[in-house]
Parts: C-alpha cells; sequence; structure tokens
C-alpha cells in the first residue's frame, strides 16, 4: 500500500465506503463528522470490516484528524493467552527500576524489551500484526523521486522498520506518567498546522491491552488533536477537560501518531495490573530507538517470515541503508531463501 492510500477523498471516506459485515454498531463512527468540532478519539470495531483495506483507511483516517484511535477487537483471547505465557515469566524476573528512568516511566511500571526474539507471538500478533503494518506504511514510507546519478533519474522508496517492542506491566500505585510527544527522539518539530499531510510523521505507535484498561488503572491519556499543534506549546495541566482515555478491554488496541500529547495515566486502583503489549515504527532510514541489533538473539531472527525481519531492521533501506560486505543482510540470513529478496538497493 502507498502512502497516498490514505489520501482519500471526502467521499471515499464516508460511511458509505465501508463494507460492514453486520448492520453497523454504535461503535463504528463517521470521523468526517467530528472535523467540524473538537477532534475526540473514535473506536472502530475491527469484527464489523470483511475488508481490511477498508478498516486500514478508516483508522488511517481517525488518526490524521484526531491523532489516535482506538481500534476494537484487534487481537484474539487465544493470542493474548500466547503473549501471556511467553512473556509473564520475563515480567516475573524484572528487578524495579532504576533511578534512572523514573522520570519517564515510573519504576513501579516493570517492562520487558527485545520482544522479537522472547515471544514469537509477540513478533508475528503485535509487531507484525497485519493492520498495524498497513497502517504504519500509510504514515511511514517515504518515497523520493527522480534524483540523479549521472545520467539516471531513479526512484526509491523506503519502508517503515520497528522502533522498540515493549510490554508493560503497570502496576497499582503507580503514578502518572507526564505528557509528552514519543517522536520528539527523532529530533520531530513542527509549526501549527490546519490538517494533517503526509510525510510529517516519524512515529506510529502500537498499544494492545493484555488486561481490561480503564482510567483507573492507567489508561494511556491522549489528547486529541495535539499532533497538529504548533510543537512548542507544552502540554496543559493533568486535568484538563481535553484529555481522553484510552479505555480498552483486552485484545483491543489504541494506535497513536507519535506526534500527539499522551501518558500513561496514574494506576489507583488496590489491585489490578494493567498489561500493555506495545509497539512503535519509524521511517526506515531512521536510527531505530531500541538497538533490534543486539536487543534480540539473531538466531531467534532468523526463525520470523523474512518481512517481520525486514521490519525489525534487518534488511536494506532504499537507497543502499543497512548492508553488510554490500549484500542485503537478509539475504546472508536466509541462504536457503529465494522468496522475497531482492538484490536491488536503489
Ligand atoms: O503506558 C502507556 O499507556 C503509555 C506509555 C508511553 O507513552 C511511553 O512509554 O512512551
Ligand atoms: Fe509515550
Amino acid at each position: 500500500m502507498s502512502a497516498s492510500d490514505c489520501s482519500l477523498s471526502n467521499s471515499t471516506m464516508r460511511y458509505g465506503y465501508l463494507t460492514p459485515c453486520s448492520s453497523p454498531s454504535e461503535q463504528i463512527e463517521d470521523p468526517i463528522s467530528s472535523q467540524k468540532s473538537s477532534p475526540t478519539i473514535r473506536k472502530i470495531d475491527s469484527l464489523q470490516y470483511c475488508n481490511k483495506d477498508d478498516l486500514v483507511s478508516d483508522i488511517c483516517q481517525s488518526l490524521r484528524i484526531s491523532g489516535g484511535c482506538i481500534i476494537k477487537n484487534l487481537v484474539d483471547k487465544g493470542i493474548l493467552e500466547s503473549l501471556e505465557a511467553e512473556i509473564r515469566p520475563y515480567l516475573n524476573r524484572v528487578e524495579k527500576a532504576d533511578a534512572q528512568r523514573e522520570e519517564f516511566v515510573p519504576s513501579s511500571t516493570r517492562m520487558v524489551t527485545g520482544l522479537l526474539s522472547k515471544s514469537k507471538t509477540y513478533a508475528l500478533n503485535i509487531a507484525g500484526n497485519s493492520i498495524w503494518q498497513k497502517v504504519g506504511e500509510n504514515f511511514l514510507t517515504t518515497t523520493m523521486r527522480n534524483y540523479w546519478h549521472g545520467d539516471k533519474a531513479r526512484t526509491s522508496t523506503s519502508l517503515p522498520q520497528l522502533s522498540t517492542t515493549v510490554t508493560f506491566s503497570v502496576r497499582p500505585g503507580t503514578k502518572a506518567q507526564s505528557l509528552h510527544r514519543d517522536d520528539d527522539i527523532y529530533h520531530t518539530y513542527h509549526p501549527a498546522a490546519r490538517e494533517h499531510h503526509n510525510g510529517r510523521d516519524t512515529m506510529v505507535c502500537l498499544f494492545v491491552a493484555g488486561t481490561k484498561t480503564r482510567k483507573e488503572n492507567g489508561a494511556t491519556r491522549i489528547i486529541p488533536g495535539s499532533h497538529l499543534w504548533d510543537y512548542s506549546q507544552p502540554p496543559p495541566s493533568s486535568d484538563d477537560a481535553s484529555i481522553e482515555c484510552a479505555e480498552l478491554d483486552p485484545g483491543d488496541a489504541f494506535m497513536m501518531l507519535g506526534g500527539c500529547f499522551h501518558g500513561a495515566g496514574a494506576n489507583t486502583t488496590p489491585d489490578e495490573e494493567r498489561l500493555v503489549y506495545a509497539a512503535f515504527s519509524t521511517r526506515g532510514y531512521l536510527r531505530q530507538e531500541e538497538n533490534q541489533y543486539l536487543a534480540n538473539d539473531v538466531e531467534k531472527i532468523k526463525e520470523l517470515p523474512i518481512s517481520i525481519q525486514r521490519y525489525a531492521g534487518y534488511g536494506v533501506s532504499k537507497p543502499f541503508m543497512g548492508w553488510v560486505d554490500m549484500e542485503d543482510p537478509v539475504r546472508t540470513m536466509n541462504p536457503g531463501a529465494t522468496d522475497e529478496l531482492d538484490d536491488d538497493f536503489w
């Protein structure tokens, strides 16, 4: 899917464009109708769509308008059970975090990272989730047209790559995280914009609920529309009426552009853990926040589909980024494979 696929005309974005499997539930809302008032975080039920491209288009449109979108029923319960079985042992071994990261993620939140090689279920169904992949391609694909090498005008497309993998276990008593933008790690800084345009994003974020997520146990707080604010403007105070909470049932997802102000809420419950499986993507030619080459066991990466190996940063971003001995690393990592290998670096 190309970066322009999200630039749909108003008529194709209308409700009539959707092909619901059954009659639309109240949870599906038309993002366009929100344009007149302040944007809000929409809920889109993936079970209402027969056609994945329609679902992706609606998620993208919602993200462009408000910066965030809740997707009901993205991940099956069986997958959640496998994630729990594979990741819980690592969570149980996490010590209290050091004070260094206290200011960003409170130390009562346990984190497990390096998930591509720790949990195959995470790699295939969270990072590799096909809807998430397509949403990422819409916002983070870069095509450079007509750049010159001698007398040849070339065109190259760089696909998105994984930036970070993390499971958060936000435990009772955890204080709220400060409101922040995730894309500041990429020095992204924009003036105020009336509307979103493709090309401005450097990060897209995915949070999948492993447990019921509600305001009381620390659901992500988000300020709809703040991806279009002047980046020099600070976030409002934490009791501001514009702040919304991404409340999710297990298997629901929250997707967000990295330019939206957000932060984990406080877990004020006596006994509820908020468990979140998160993945973050960036452009293929930028640096990965989590160093995937050192964070993972490369032998485990080789067991994944080649498309996920590439997405994890083990492939080449065109033109010419990331080769080893002038070869695409994915070729040397998969000596027997013939499919999906492409020796062209342009
Ligand atoms: O846990 C959450 O809801 C958000 C976490 C977050 O924003 C972050 O770590 O950057
Ligand atoms: Fe964040």
